[in-house]
């Protein structure tokens, strides 16, 4: 087994988990700098790409602001709505599985 081979058999297949797309709704109340530190804050955005993603979501109604497995989805969904309802913005963040 000098080469590791033994090691590496027999071959087993590789599955990736399934992932979650985070969607950020649009309402007509949430501030718009609000939005961009939920952004900044939870989702590592640089300011730029947040008050840019921030405008999408305000033009289209919603926008995929990350994707992740399952139980990370679920944490970043609970610290947004936490954080907007501790704040009294009616801000929403929901999940949904890839395809
Ligand atoms: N539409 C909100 C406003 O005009 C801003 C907003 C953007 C809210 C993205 C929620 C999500 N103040």
């Amino acid at each position: 087994d000098a080469d590791g081979t033994a090691l590496l058999e027999p071959r087993t297949r590789t599955r990736r988990p399934p992932l979650y797309k985070v969607l950020l709704l649009n309402d007509d109340f949430t501030p718009m700098e609000f939005v961009v530190h939920v952004l900044e804050r939870f989702f590592g955005m640089s300011h730029g790409h947040a008050f840019e993603m921030m405008l999408t979501v305000h033009k289209q109604g919603l926008a995929v602001v990350g994707v992740f497995t399952h139980e990370i989805a679920e944490t970043k969904v609970g610290q947004v709505m936490d954080f907007a309802r501790r704040h009294q913005h009616p801000l929403q963040c929901t999940m949904e599985r890839e395809d």
